[in-house]
């Protein structure tokens, strides 16, 4: 089932073919006189996948307000139909992640085959003991995991079992673990308990994890506790990795660090202790911004991607990070936002594999601090877009996707059958 005509993307494409051909022909040159081979990068980049959040295709808000988009989805099936326009038109998001219980269903098998018609498959399965469900006997008020009281901590055990279940039926494996616990005042928790009551509770998830399944835990520094927060940053997460086993493995969600903090360097030091286990992109300026992927600093996103880029040539023992979006959008259509961003993704992953890495490693060994530099820029100001959309062409999407999909008119196609929900539509991330 496709969601955007096939004849339009082609149509589309063609206005576009004669000067991406002249632009990848004059890049090819560009980079063959660097001993670039364009040819290797574009297959490198057209196989390249990122995963799109269920909730990313609903519009965002924030504590303030949320303003309804035109035909936004009202569930995970309409949600699902979003998420292939992505992928039809960018060929890089062929999985969803699931947040459950947002994306609950009575019906496992059909939302199973709803997937497939469209042609997408299931990533992680994200479970939530940040807020309360309707009717749930404990409340998350004070925490889940790490609650004090041990029925609340085995309800946010058992939910994250039934995610698991529900995944296995999905065909999706890997579970990812945010929780929202912490304190807004000093003394209001012991740490050392908090956390011991934490690891215990994870350790019966992990008890029951399938063997071919991997456990993600997610740092975050703040929000929404204010004074201290159970899981808040790295060491934190790699400690709870080394102790839960070798299928349990860090998450790094860009948005989650103290502003300024060298993002690039911890996912370095999660890959050299073989415990990368993927990542939630977005971008920020102050905090957990949930803004579009490479919208504020593209620069480090480059910049982990040259990590990645690095680990993968040198075959790095274990590496094989999961690629998800985290994102929320407030002001753009998230669909829009959502293919962007996945090219966004791409363009770093590109601009990455350019690095002239033995040159790089040259000025580092020489201590030539300017030409290391340089070399990084060099690779990051060369304008790969005639790859990606060469990749995107090959692969059957849209040279340019966003044109692409205003030309289809989707949004308005989708209004007519999808009536406003109020406060509806995604979690605010
Ligand atoms: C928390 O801020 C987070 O990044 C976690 O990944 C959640 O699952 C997601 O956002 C949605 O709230
Ligand atoms: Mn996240």
């Amino acid at each position: 089932m496709t969601m955007i005509e096939g004849e339009l993307i082609v149509r589309e494409n063609d206005r576009r073919k004669a000067d991406l051909l002249r632009d990848y022909t004059h890049l090819g040159e560009q980079l063959s006189r660097r001993g670039v081979d364009i040819e290797a990068v574009k297959a490198k980049v057209a196989a390249y996948a990122v995963a799109v959040p269920s909730w990313g295709v609903g519009t965002g808000g924030t504590r303030f307000a949320r303003f309804p988009g035109l035909g936004e989805p009202r569930n995970i099936f309409d949600k699902l139909e979003d998420c292939a326009v992505i992928h039809e038109l960018t060929r890089a998001t062929p999985t969803v992640s699931l947040h459950i219980p947002w994306d609950k269903v009575s019906d496992l098998k059909e939302l199973k085959q709803k997937g497939e018609a469209l042609g997408l498959g299931f990533d992680a399965m994200n479970s939530n003991t940040f807020s309360d469900a309707p009717g749930q006997e404990q409340s998350y008020k004070f925490g889940s995991l790490s609650h004090a009281n041990a029925a609340t901590r085995q309800q946010a055990v058992e939910h994250n079992l039934e995610c698991i279940a529900m995944g296995e039926a999905l065909g999706s494996k890997a579970l990812t673990v945010w929780i929202g616990d912490g304190t807004n005042f000093p003394g209001q928790a012991n740490f050392t308990k908090s956390f011991e009551r934490y690891l215990d509770a994870m350790k019966a998830i992990y008890r029951e994890l399938p063997e071919d399944w991997r456990l993600f835990t997610e740092h975050k520094m703040y929000e929404p506790a204010f004074y201290s927060t159970v899981v808040q940053d790295w060491g934190t997460n790699y400690l709870i990795a080394q102790e839960l086993g070798p299928k349990a493995y860090c998450l790094v969600d860009l948005g989650h660090h103290a502003p300024n903090v060298n993002i690039e360097m911890i996912v370095a030091r999660l890959i050299q202790f073989r415990k990368l286990g993927g990542f939630h992109f977005n971008d920020s300026k102050y905090g957990d911004d949930d803004l579009d992927t490479g919208s504020i600093d593209p620069y480090r996103l480059f910049l982990v991607f040259n990590e990645l880029v690095d680990a993968e040539t040198r075959k790095a023992e274990g590496f094989a990070p999961a690629h998800m979006l985290d994102q929320s959008h407030n002001v753009t259509d998230p669909i829009e936002s959502l293919m962007r961003s996945a090219t966004e993704v791409c363009r770093a992953y590109a601009q990455g594999l350019i690095v002239d890495r033995e040159a790089l490693a040259a000025h580092q060994d020489d201590n030539d601090a300017l030409m290391a530099s340089e070399t990084l820029k060099t690779a990051f100001r060369t304008d790969v877009e005639p790859i990606l959309a060469m990749a995107r062409m090959e692969n059957g999407g849209a040279i340019d996707p966003v044109a692409a999909y205003r030309a289809a008119g989707y949004r308005a196609k989708v209004a007519s059958e999808r009536p406003a929900v109020a406060g509806g539509g995604g979690g605010i991330v």
